[in-house]
Formats: C-alpha cells, sequence, structure tokens
C-alpha cells in the first residue's frame, strides 16, 4: 500500500466556515493527527450532529455519519460497539455537547466506550446566529440576550473530572502543536476521551478572541499530576481567570468492551441489536 500523505485526508467538500474560523485549526490539525497516528481513512468514523463545527466531518477525508443535532456521542457509542476496529471520533459544538447533547455527554463518561469527543468550544451557537451556548459568559451580551446572559456558563471540564472521566484535556485551535499533540493522545487513550478546544468564534463572539486566549492560556507543564483527581478539580476550577491547556486528567480504567468481555452486563445485546432491530423494522416495510 502507499504510504499515507496529508492529501489522503483532504475531502473535495466546498467549505462554508467563516475566514478567519477557529474551527480551520482544528480541521488542519485532525487531519494530520491521523496522519502521525498512521490511521488510513477507511479505519477511521467521524461522528457529528449540526452546527459549524459537525461540518468539519464533510471536510475529512474517512468515515463518516452526520446526525441530529445533539445525539452525536449516542450515535458514535453504538457505532464502536459494532464495528470495535473503527477509530471512532466524535466532533461537537458546545451547545451540541453541553446543551442539547449534556445528557448524553454525561452518560458517556460512566460507559467508557473507547473513543474520542472533541468539543469546539466557541462559546455560542455559531450556525444559528449567536444565540448563548452553556459556556457563554455570564453578563455577555449575543443575540436573544441583548442584556446580558443571566445563568452562570457551566465547567465542562470539572464537570468531566468529578465524573471520572477516562481522559479530560483542553487545547485551543490556534496552538496547531499542542492541538496535535492532545488529539493524538487522545485518540490513542482506550476509553472515552473528552478533549475541550477553545475556539474563537469571529463572527459572534467578541470576547473569547485570539488575543483573549493569547492573554489568558497557560500550559499544564510537569509539575501537574494528571492522576491526582481532585489536584485535576482544583485546576479545573480555579476561578483565577487563568486558563489551562493539557492533559488535566487521566483515569485508566477498562473501556466498556474488554468490562463486558469479561462478564459484566452482556455484549450480544449492544452487537446484536441492528439484526433484532432490522426484524423489526422489517415487519412495517
Ligand atoms: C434538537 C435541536 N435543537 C436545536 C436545533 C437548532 N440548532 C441547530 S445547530 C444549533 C446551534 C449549534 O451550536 P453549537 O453546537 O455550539 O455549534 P456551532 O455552530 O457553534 O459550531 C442549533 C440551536 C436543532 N437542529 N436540533
Amino acid at each position: 500500500m502507499a504510504e499515507l500523505t496529508l492529501n489522503d485526508y483532504k475531502s473535495k467538500v466546498e467549505n462554508a466556515w467563516c475566514p478567519g474560523c477557529g474551527n480551520f485549526g482544528i480541521l488542519n490539525t485532525l487531519q494530520k493527527s491521523l496522519l502521525a497516528l498512521g490511521l488510513p481513512p477507511e479505519r477511521v468514523l467521524l461522528v457529528s450532529g449540526i452546527g459549524q463545527a459537525p461540518k468539519i466531518v464533510h471536510y475529512v477525508h474517512a468515515n463518516a455519519f452526520d446526525g441530529l443535532h445533539g445525539r452525536e456521542v449516542s450515535s458514535a457509542q453504538a457505532a464502536k460497539i459494532v464495528a470495535d476496529d473503527l477509530t471512532v471520533i466524535v466532533h461537537s459544538g458546545d451547545g451540541g455537547a453541553y446543551g442539547e447533547g449534556g445528557n448524553h455527554f454525561l452518560h458517556a463518561m460512566r460507559r467508557n466506550v473507547d473513543l474520542t469527543h472533541v468539543v469546539h468550544d466557541n462559546h455560542i451557537y455559531g450556525l444559528t446566529k449567536g444565540q448563548a451556548s452553556p459556556t457563554t459568559e455570564q453578563g455577555q451580551k449575543v443575540a436573544v440576550h441583548p442584556d446580558g446572559v443571566a445563568a452562570l456558563p457551566m465547567n465542562p471540564l470539572a464537570l468531566a473530572i468529578s465524573q471520572s472521566c477516562s481522559f479530560v484535556a483542553q487545547s485551543l485551535s490556534s496552538n496547531a502543536g499542542h492541538l496535535q499533540e492532545i488529539l493524538c493522545e487522545a485518540i490513542r487513550h482506550p476509553g472515552f476521551s473528552f478533549v475541550n478546544v477553545l475556539q474563537p468564534c469571529v463572527s459572534w463572539d467578541p470576547v473569547h478572541t485570539y488575543a483573549h486566549y493569547q492573554k489568558h492560556c497557560y500550559l499544564l507543564d510537569a509539575s501537574h499530576d494528571p492522576t491526582d483527581q481532585l489536584g485535576a478539580l482544583a485546576v479545573a476550577l480555579a476561578h483565577d481567570g487563568r486558563i489551562p491547556l493539557g492533559v488535566l486528567y487521566r483515569n485508566e480504567r477498562p473501556a466498556l468492551r474488554p468490562i463486558m468481555e469479561s462478564g459484566i452486563g452482556d455484549l450480544r445485546t449492544c452487537t446484536d441489536r441492528p439484526a433484532r432491530l432490522a426484524a423489526v423494522f422489517n415487519r412495517f416495510r
């Protein structure tokens, strides 16, 4: 087989993102990460829902499933359970992941199916023109909230660490080197890997700009122990205006499949389901 090149991951679909969008950095780095990991496009499944961020699955040449807004993690878990040989990566916006899909996100962390969930956190509902998302700052003035958002933003990193999520990291769309390191580590990690990628929305969010991240982000260094859950939680909850980048928490617990193969739960109830469902659907044809 010919050696893989970056071109093997490029699709011919026309790109509809705004010039300067943080999604470009994530797209380029995802393609480079897949190449660096030597994962051929046919062995990769990208899953998404609805939004600007989810369009990424159209812009990469690989298998893709584009489902309902906020339900992408559910589709991805099902796909990984029936097709364990695929590398499954989910892409959501912060609205899809933490708003409409918040429930699915919580339970995916519990199940620990071996997949990577990349959340493009632009702190806004981009596709639908700038409504507040679960991570919009309190007081920020956005479409539909001209006097500012009253609710507190959620803290997805602290939430994930508190739920013993298997892998919790944060990176920045404009820091290609760091993002590639984190994506590769997340994809290699056996279990549910959650990566919150901070990204400016140049059209609808004048607060979280490239300059804002330049000023407030810092890299976690060797003094940070990602196996220390309370230490990781303290980093995620520090209200000091600084934004940590790196692997905050790593919890090497068995993924769902090895647990089920060890006799807890019945893997056949998952893997036989397509055949059982097909039988049900056929009755209504
Ligand atoms: C269940 C459901 N709720 C709402 C919508 C409308 N909708 C589609 S995309 C979107 C916002 C997407 O925002 P986000 O997930 O943050 O992604 P972004 O566009 O910012 O990348 C909304 C509200 C929908 N399609 N389905």
